[in-house]
C-alpha cells in the first residue's frame, strides 16, 4: 500500500514548537506579510532574519515527540511505499529517524544564496549577513518558501499523491495552498483519505475518516494498527 503523509505545525506542537494560527502562534505578533514574503525581506531583511534566527536557535531546545517517532517506525516497515511531505521547516522528522521526508516549504537549518542560488546546511544566525561560502557575496537568506514563492519538489509530491492508496493529513489547518489542495488530488486518484488533527481542519469534509486529538496519541495508535494489520 503506497502512503503519503502530509504534516503541519500541529505534529511539532507537543515538542514545544509553536504552531501558526493558534492563540499564541508564530504569526501572533507578526503579520505574515511582514516576515514570510520576499517583499518583507527586501524591505526589512534584519527583521526577517531575527524571526528566523530565533526559530533556528529554538530548534536545539526541542526534541521529536511520539508522533515523529511513530512515522519513523512506519518507514522501517513500508520503506519506499511511505513518503512524508511536511510543511514544517523544523528537522524533527529527521531527528526521529525518518529519511523519506520532503520539506516543501524549506528548512530552518539551511541557507539559500540569492547570488549563486546555492542551498547549504546552515546552523548559525544569518542576521549578521555572513558571506556565502560558495560565491563570497553576503546574500544568504533563510532557505524557506515564502508566500508567493513556489514550493519545493512539487512534481515529486504531486506524483506521489497521485499514486497513493492512502493520503493522511496530520496536524495541519489546511489553510495554506498548494498543500491544502493535496487531499483533492488524492481523492481524484481514488485514494482513501484520513485526517489526524486536534480539531477539524478547513478541508475536513474532504476526508473519508477523521480522528481528532493530539498527534502524540493518534499517530502512534494509527501506526500500531497499520503495522500489526
Ligand atoms: C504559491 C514557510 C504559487 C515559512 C510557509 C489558493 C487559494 C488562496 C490562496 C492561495 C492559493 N494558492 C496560493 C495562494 C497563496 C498562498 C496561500 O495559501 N495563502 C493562504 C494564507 C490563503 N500560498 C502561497 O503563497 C504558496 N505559494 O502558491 O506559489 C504556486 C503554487 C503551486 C504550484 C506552483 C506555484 C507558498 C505558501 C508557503 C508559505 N510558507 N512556511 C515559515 O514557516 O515561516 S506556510 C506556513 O504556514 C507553514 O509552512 C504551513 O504551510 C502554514 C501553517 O499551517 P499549519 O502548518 O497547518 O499550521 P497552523 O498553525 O495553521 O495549524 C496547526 C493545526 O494543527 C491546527 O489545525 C491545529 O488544530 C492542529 N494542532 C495543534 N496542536 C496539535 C494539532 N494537531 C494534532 N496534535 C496537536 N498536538
Amino acid at each position: 500500500m503506497k502512503i503519503v503523509v502530509l504534516t503541519g505545525a500541529g505534529i511539532s506542537a507537543e515538542s514545544g514548537v509553536p504552531t501558526f494560527r493558534d492563540a499564541d502562534g508564530l504569526w501572533e505578533g507578526h503579520r505574515v506579510e511582514d516576515v514570510a514574503t520576499p517583499e518583507a525581506y527586501e524591505a526589512r531583511p534584519s527583521a526577517v532574519h531575527r524571526f528566523y534566527d530565533a526559530r533556528r536557535t529554538a530548534l536545539s531546545a526541542v526534541e521529536p515527540n511520539p508522533a515523529h517517532h511513530a512515522l519513523a517506525r512506519l518507514e522501517e516497515h513500508l520503506g519506499d511505499d511511505l513518503l512524508v511531505v511536511t510543511q514544517n521547516i523544523d528537522d524533527l522528522h529527521e531527528r526521529a529517524g525518518s529519511r523519506r521526508v520532503v520539506h516543501m516549504h524549506g528548512e530552518l537549518r539551511s541557507a539559500l544564496c540569492r547570488g549563486c542560488r546555492s542551498r547549504m546546511p546552515w546552523q548559525a544566525d544569518l542576521g549578521d549577513f555572513p558571506p556565502c561560502p560558495r560565491c563570497g557575496v553576503s546574500e544568504l537568506r533563510p532557505d524557506v518558501v515564502w508566500f508567493g514563492e513556489i514550493p519545493y519538489e512539487m512534481d515529486r509530491i504531486l506524483a506521489a499523491v497521485g499514486e497513493s492508496d492512502l493520503f493522511v493529513s496530520i496536524g495541519t489547518s489546511g489553510a495554506v495552498y498548494p498543500a491544502a489542495g493535496f487531499v483533492q488530488v488524492a481523492l481524484l486518484n481514488g485514494a482513501r483519505t484520513l485526517e489526524l488533527n486536534l480539531q477539524p481542519s478547513e478541508g475536513t469534509t474532504l476526508f473519508h475518516e477523521h480522528r481528532h486529538g493530539p498527534a502524540g496519541v493518534l499517530v502512534p495508535e494509527w501506526v500500531a494498527s497499520l503495522v500489526t494489520a
